[in-house]
């Protein structure tokens, strides 16, 4: 998936380049900052040294040392001083220039803290938005996978507005009560049930489609075959062309990565994962009759009885088909995030 949103300490991730929220002596501090520096070793900070420092919104590199990345790339984000002082362009700059310097660098990934959201003040939810609005604009035009990792999930959630209007959809939505013994025993993000397997290979219209409600539960996109009057994948293609979008556009606005889906392209009979299905659905911009029937075409439905579901129809009916928003609010409530 190009844009993962994720929860760790950035100094244990294996991509290419982390970028380190810095300051512009880049000889080290405190947060990300100090947790970077400890976990790369010395040999790091006699590099800093000869970087001579670092403007606000400018990004230099160097390598990771001890640190599973490669590279480490030091960027300098604005303090806040309220917002009128030019600090989401500052920002902003900051997520872009470490990103041309991971290109530059020949990074396939990169990672990113929440820059200047700790010490700095700036509002998380404003510093996710600023990074999510450059990332997503600069991976139209590039292949790369970015983490955005949030390490401290309680003040991302406290300070976005959307997540109570959410939380009274689910409230007013989530059918507990409807739950039927065999699903309950599950999680919502259980594994397919092993009688998935023997899905009947051949059939069509409504018992296929009451026989793949089982699949809820699938995570993962598989090959497998069935016949059906038209395939998840042809629709796909019929409403790109519909659309008169093209396949780098939708596939883009899916954040779903351009192998897999050629891989859809090439087989009509590919049957993908809920995710995967979904963010077609939402890169398509389909009303909810519509959405469900996509859906439907792979094997899946919307239910109540799903928080994940849920917060889709939540956006679908809201017309809010901002992909990146949505799995914000899905990583929030610990859901599947939708791409590939
Ligand atoms: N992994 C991922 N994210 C982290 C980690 C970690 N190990 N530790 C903290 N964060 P901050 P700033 C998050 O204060 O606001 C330093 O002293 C944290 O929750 O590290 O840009 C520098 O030297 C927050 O969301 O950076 C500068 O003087 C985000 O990283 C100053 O702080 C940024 O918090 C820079 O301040």
């Amino acid at each position: 998936m190009p844009l993962q949103i994720i929860r760790q300490d950035i100094t244990k991730i294996k991509c290419d380049a982390i970028v380190n929220a810095a300051n512009k002596t880049l000889l080290g501090g405190g947060g990300v900052d100090g947790a970077i520096h400890s976990a790369a070793g010395k040999e790091l900070l006699e590099e800093c040294k000869t970087l001579g420092g670092c403007e606000v919104g400018e990004a230099k590199a160097t390598k990771g040392y001890n640190l599973p990345a490669k590279y480490v790339i030091h960027t300098v984000g604005p303090i806040w001083h309220g917002g009128n002082d030019n600090e989401e362009s500052l920002l902003k700059n900051c997520y872009l220039n470490s990103l041309l310097k991971a290109k530059e660098l020949g990074c396939e990934s990169v990672a990113f803290p929440l820059i200047s959201t700790g010490v700095y003040g700036y509002p998380v939810d404003k510093g996710f938005k600023a990074a999510v609005d450059v990332i997503s604009s600069f991976l139209m035009d590039n292949e790369m996978l970015v983490y955005i990792v949030v390490f401290n999930k309680a003040s991302f959630i406290a300070g976005s507005k959307i997540f109570s209007e959410i939380d009274e959809y689910i409230d007013d939505n989530y059918a507990e009560s409807h739950i039927d013994k065999n699903r309950s025993i599950l999680s919502e993000n259980a594994p397919l049930p092993s009688f998935f397997g023997k899905m009947p290979k051949r059939a069509t219209g409504k018992a296929f489609a009451d026989d793949l409600c089982t699949s809820e539960y699938a995570s993962a996109d598989e090959e497998i075959e069935i016949e059906v009057d038209e395939s998840f994948s042809e629709m796909l293609l019929r409403k790109i062309d519909e659309k008169g979008m093209k396949d780098s556009e939708c596939y883009k606005k899916a954040n779903i990565d351009r192998k897999l889906f050629s891989k859809i392209r090439s087989n009509p009979q590919y049957r993908p994962s809920k995710q995967t299905a979904v963010a077609f659905a939402v890169a398509l911009e389909l009303p909810l009759p519509e959405f469900k029937e996509m859906l439907m075409k792979a094997g899946y439905s919307l239910s109540h009885s799903f928080k994940f579901d849920i917060i889709i129809e939540y956006f679908v009916t809201k017309g809010n088909y901002n992909i990146y928003e949505i799995n914000e609010a899905l990583f929030a409530y610990d859901q599947n995030l939708l791409g590939a």
